[in-house]
């Protein structure tokens, strides 16, 4: 299997942008008013409600402890499909308002890359509809033209920490898992990306914060900030060359991981 570091996965929420506190929560509260629904999520509740992916799910599973919802499983799938619509046009509208800014190092880093030949590709839970939505904001209207892929929800209906989303990625750029870095921001895109074998690079996003990522290549607050690697040692920022030193660190230790579990066998 060929290990040099070919592409970069970028995760959309949490990972290039703070979405999720003051984006798909706000909007999420403003569909809720519309429909004449007395839900509103504080931070706290959506911080706890992310454990569920997808705003979808996330919502229906919401719905089960809440009185006021429907009792019938299919009216509260309708509800729940008709609110969930309604929040997407509404982050449309709130991304339009560029107050949502891509996070530290996010654009340099993507700059570098495609400056050193080492593809980018999107593999995200979120529906495309939102990845539009935020990315012509944060990257102007030709977006597209930097990635390889974009891989959403509307492909990948199992989400996150299910591999699915990685998977397809993973076929679509033609690329093996020893030839591509993840990065993510949360538990279960470390859980989907690294159960395919994909070295990930966790950048700490407000709502994981306090997570510990067992497993990560490496960790940082964000990524122009320092990152600390599997190996205890420190890197100053991420860039290319952080990037391949993490990826071969990485690719050596699940090599002698390989030989350790054969030698006890
Ligand atoms: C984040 C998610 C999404 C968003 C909301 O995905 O779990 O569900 O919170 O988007 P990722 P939708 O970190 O993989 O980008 O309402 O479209 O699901
Ligand atoms: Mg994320």
């Amino acid at each position: 299997m060929r290990t040099t570091l070919s592409a970069l996965i970028w995760d959309v929420d949490g990972t290039v942008a703070e979405t999720e506190r003051d984006g798909h929560r706000l909007a999420f509260n403003q569909a809720f008013e519309e429909f004449g629904l007395p839900w509103r999520w504080d931070v706290q509740t959506y911080g706890a409600l992310l454990r569920v992916t997808g705003g979808f799910e996330r919502l229906l599973y919401d719905m089960r402890s809440r009185a006021q919802a429907p009792s019938s499983p299919r009216e509260r799938d309708r509800l729940a499909h008709s609110v969930h619509r309604r929040k997407n046009e509404l982050y449309a509208c709130l991304m339009k308002k560029g107050e949502i800014r891509a996070r530290p190092g996010v654009s340099r880093l993507m700059d570098e890359c495609e400056s050193a030949g080492i593809s980018q590709a999107v593999a995200t839970t979120t529906s495309r509809a939102n990845v539009e939505a935020l990315f012509s904001t944060l990257f102007g209207a030709h977006w597209h033209e930097r990635f390889v892929t974009v891989v959403c929800a509307d492909d990948a209906p199992a989400k996150k920490p299910d591999p699915l989303v990685y998977r397809i990625a993973l076929q679509r750029i033609g690329l093996d898992a020893g030839q591509v870095l993840a990065v993510e921001d949360s538990p279960h895109g470390l859980e989907a990306a690294s159960s395919l074998g994909i070295c990930t690079l966790i950048t700490r996003s407000q709502y994981f914060a306090a997570d510990a990522f067992p497993g990560a290549a490496g960790v940082c607050d964000d990524l122009d900030g320092a990152v600390e690697c599997a190996d205890g040692r420190r890197s100053m920022r991420i860039d290319v060359r952080a990037l391949r030193a993490i990826h071969a660190t990485w690719q050596r230790d699940l090599r002698l991981r390989a030989i350790a579990n054969l030698e006890r066998r």
